[in-house]
This record gives C-alpha cells, sequence and structure tokens, in this order.
C-alpha cells in the first residue's frame, strides 16, 4: 500500500484562515472528512432521508455488468474520494470483468484504510493515494501502465463544486484519461425542494452533526475555541443556483481564535459561516459538460424515483 502525503496541516490551517476571513465567511467542505467526520457521513449515507447512496449502489449492482461491458481484456478502476470503498466492491461484484489494479484516491486514510481492506481481496493490486483529487490526478498515470483505465467520480460529489469548478474538474479528468479510457460519474439530479431539505436536514440531526463537526476539527487539530452549542445547522435550498447550501449559524455574540493560524473572529448573532454546496443536476446538462471537457457522448442510468444519474463517458 502506498500512501502519499502533502503538508496538510498547513494546508488546513491556511485554507482556514482565508475562508474563514472572506464575506461571506466560509470552511471549505472537503475538510469534513476526518475519521469523524467520515464515520458520520456513513452514517448519513444510511439515513431514509439521504438516498443519494443507496439509489447509485442499486444503479451500480443492477447495471455493473452493462457499466463494464465493453472491456473483455482485464483492466484498471481508480476511484476518485473512494470513501469507505463500499461502491467499488459492488461494481466489482457485479461487473464480472476482470480488474487487475484499483488506484483509491482519498483526503482521509481512515477512509482509505477501509477501502483498501474491502477491495484487496478482489484484485490484484490497490495503490492508495492520501491526497485531494487534483494531487491524485495528478498521480494517477505514473501507477498504471497499458491496460484501460475507468474512473469513477461517484456520489455526487462532483456537486459540491460549483459549476465552473466542476466543469475545470472534468477536463482535468479528461486530460488524465486516454483512448480506450472511461469515466463513470454519479451525479444526484434536481427534485422537489422538500425532499432536498430533508436529506439535508434531516430530522435525528446526523447532518448537523457532520456539519458542527468541522467546528471540533479546528478545535482539536489547529486549536480553535469554537464553542459547538454557538452555531446552529442551517439548510437551504437556492433555487437560482440549483444547489442545497449549509450553513453554521452562529447563536449568538461571539469571538473565536485559532490559536495555529492566530486568527481571532468576532461573529453577529446570526452570522453564518458557508460549509457546504451540493449543486443538483439534470440529465441533459450532465452529458453537456462531459461533452464541453472533451469527452465522447455519455450513456445513462437514471433512478427515476431518488432522481440520480450514473453516466459513463468514453475517450
Ligand atoms: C459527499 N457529498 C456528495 C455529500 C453531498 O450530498 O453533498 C456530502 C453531504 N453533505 C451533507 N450530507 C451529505
Amino acid at each position: 500500500m502506498v500512501i502519499l502525503d502533502s503538508d496538510a496541516r498547513a494546508l488546513f490551517a491556511a485554507d482556514v484562515t482565508a475562508s474563514l476571513q472572506r464575506t461571506p465567511r466560509e470552511l471549505p467542505s472537503k475538510y469534513f472528512y476526518d475519521a469523524l467526520g467520515s464515520s458520520l457521513f456513513e452514517a448519513i449515507c444510511q439515513l431514509p432521508w439521504y438516498r443519494i447512496t443507496r439509489a447509485e449502489s442499486a444503479l451500480l449492482a443492477t447495471h455493473a455488468a452493462d457499466i463494464l461491458s465493453t472491456y473483455d481484456d482485464p483492466l484498471d478502476l481508480a476511484e476518485l474520494g473512494c470513501g469507505s470503498g463500499n461502491k467499488l466492491v459492488t461494481l466489482l461484484a457485479h461487473g464480472g470483468a476482470s480488474v487487475l489494479r484499483v488506484q483509491l484516491i482519498d483526503l482521509s486514510r481512515a477512509a482509505l484504510e477501509m477501502a483498501h481492506s474491502q477491495v484487496a481481496p478482489l484484485v490484484v493490486e490497490v495503490v492508495a493515494l492520501a491526497g485531494t483529487y487534483e494531487d491524485g490526478l495528478a498521480r494517477v498515470p505514473a501507477n498504471r501502465d497499458e491496460r484501460p483505465l475507468m474512473m469513477l467520480f461517484l456520489g455526487s460529489n462532483i456537486g459540491n463544486f460549483d459549476r465552473p469548478a466542476a466543469d475545470a474538474l472534468l477536463s482535468t479528468i479528461r486530460r488524465t484519461l486516454r483512448p480506450g479510457d472511461a469515466l463513470l460519474l454519479g451525479a444526484d439530479l434536481t427534485k422537489p425542494v422538500h425532499d432536498l431539505l430533508l436529506a439535508y436536514d434531516d430530522p435525528l440531526q446526523v447532518t448537523a452533526a457532520f456539519n458542527r463537526n468541522i467546528l471540533r476539527r479546528i478545535n482539536d487539530e489547529l486549536g480553535g475555541t469554537f464553542a459547538l452549542d454557538g452555531f446552529a445547522h442551517h439548510a437551504c435550498w437556492n433555487g437560482r443556483e440549483r444547489r442545497v447550501e449549509m450553513h453554521l449559524v452562529s447563536t449568538r455574540r461571539q469571538v473565536v481564535r485559532v490559536a495555529a493560524t492566530d486568527i481571532e473572529i468576532a461573529f453577529e448573532s446570526g452570522e453564518s459561516i458557508w460549509t457546504e454546496s451540493s449543486y443538483k443536476y439534470d440529465p441533459e446538462e450532465i452529458l453537456a459538460a462531459g461533452a464541453a471537457a472533451g469527452f465522447g457522448r455519455g450513456r445513462q442510468w437514471i433512478d427515476p424515483l431518488a432522481r440520480f444519474a450514473l453516466t459513463r463517458f468514453d475517450v
């Protein structure tokens, strides 16, 4: 198992400082996923109101053979943001293709370790890359050989990028791939606002804990003084941008310090920190984004009830 790392703590500190001082205040959602944040996310995926994971797993299980059908010879897989590795296991178990090497890319070491232990018994070799999507994409070519490679970007992780950044990421993925390769993209679709709000503000408040955990992480890793009961979870639908936004709203006037970067921030009551956007797509829009990134026309498998799409783009 190969683990590549960068100076993650320094980057975390710099990102926290810059984003908290922005107007409106922000925190990058990629920092949700420490060990506890990843466990909370796994719990979200089991909530009845959050249907993305179950819908995608069902599509993968039902259509795996079709999704991998053009590969008669052995191929490799790489997954950006593999999480626990469950989706890879589903694809490998139902796909019937011969997969030799799998490259796992995730920010969370805990997630990488779990994915590694799940996937290793099913393939010949697993390479684990700890880092951002960009770090991972830069390293994928050096860890492959002549076999075709299917890149997986699932779970609607694309939805956590604003639309220009999503387009740029799709272009980077396209440039990383070669003729004969493919991208399998999972994206959540627009649906009734009531359903979206329940998915991101669940009655069990698991999503609230997931959101607040970023403050706990700043306290633990960067010497922050966030009072966790001083920030309320808030999810709303931004219809103009077609995204669910998550915020942490200060419930009182308060001052927070972050020792690692020596900053002090005064929050007004009601002032919010914007922690995440989850953009929702229409099926045609996904096909158009793939074409604009330089892929051929995509094939789609859609769950019409949960409103979720898997799209395979060939190079
Ligand atoms: C990882 N990502 C696609 C999730 C989403 O739906 O945007 C993260 C999440 N945030 C709140 N619930 C789940």
